[in-house]
């Protein structure tokens, strides 16, 4: 899955995807790279991050969803916790709702029943303006799967199809390095849920924990490729990344190593 982030504050291309033009030839790039989806994504969730209007966010995200769309049948997830925004973004021709809310926002859980198009679960401690300050868990893997499950239930009981949720750790989402690589190292127990795993640690601040030479977006290609080749032997269906290429490659050769004889 490759990002497409449609913010103006963007985070790890430094305000180059400003223009639509700037971001219709960076969605062809990825799609020429070998994604097999886009992530489109209108409102920031970076810790720290100021919330954005439904407006606004619709008014950064339909003209690149329906511009690609016009193009190609790429699948297109929005990257919203908004119901009403994931509304208008299906009906412009998107097919997934990723939610960094799990479907938390009054009414989503319906909305999503109604819509009745793939949903990612994903999980946040906290909220994304304060979510890095002090997180805590007595064990964080027990703690995201129950939440993950619960959601997924939640989902269920408002009339959405099992077979339409998959569900996601949220690196970096109210997390310390430790809470990240536990859920990295446990993306096979999570996987056992039997909802689809979609993976991002792309580019993510964790990545600078380990490595301090790492404090640009950009410095973190190398973090990106070892996490995400970790969380596919773990068996995760989706790895969310900026650098599709790289990705696409790292996996290739590690499918290759993996198959081989002898
Ligand atoms: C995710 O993991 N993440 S938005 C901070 C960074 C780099 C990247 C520079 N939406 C996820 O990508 N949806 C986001 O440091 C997501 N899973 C799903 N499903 C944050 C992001 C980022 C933040």
């Amino acid at each position: 899955m490759g990002i497409l982030n449609l913010t103006p504050d963007s985070f790890s291309d430094g305000g180059e995807n400003a223009t639509l033009k700037a971001a219709l030839a960076h969605a062809w790039a990825m799609i020429a790279e070998g994604a097999d989806m886009l992530d489109l994504g209108g409102e920031s969730t970076r810790p720290g991050a100021a919330p954005v209007d439904a407006e606004a966010e619709l008014a950064r995200v339909l003209p690149a969803l329906r511009a690609i769309r016009a193009e190609s049948d790429i699948p297109i997830s929005v990257d919203t916790m908004k119901p009403e925004v994931a509304r208008a973004a299906m009906a412009a021709g998107a097919d997934i709702w990723n939610d960094v809310t799990a479907l938390g926002a009054d009414g989503a859980p319906e909305t999503a029943a109604e819509l009745g198009a793939p949903v990612i679960l994903m999980h946040m401690q906290g909220e994304p303006r304060t979510m890095q300050k002090a997180p805590h868990y007595d064990d964080v893997v027990a703690e995201v799967r129950d939440f993950l499950t619960a959601r997924a239930e939640a989902a269920m009981a408002a009339g959405l199809k099992r077979e339409k949720i998959w569900i996601d750790p949220g690196i970096g989402f109210g997390k310390t390095l430790d809470h990240n690589l536990a859920l990295i190292r446990a993306t096979a127990a999570l996987a056992e849920t039997g909802f689809p795993l979609v993976f991002g640690a792309s580019r993510k601040r964790f990545i600078a924990a380990i490595d301090p030479k790492a404090q640009e977006a950009q410095q973190r290609l190398g973090g990106s490729l070892a996490a995400a080749l970790a969380a596919a032997r773990g068996g995760a269906a989706v790895i969310r990344v900026h650098d599709v290429a790289e990705t696409v490659q790292a996996l290739a050769v590690q499918r290759a190593i993996d198959g081989g004889e002898g």
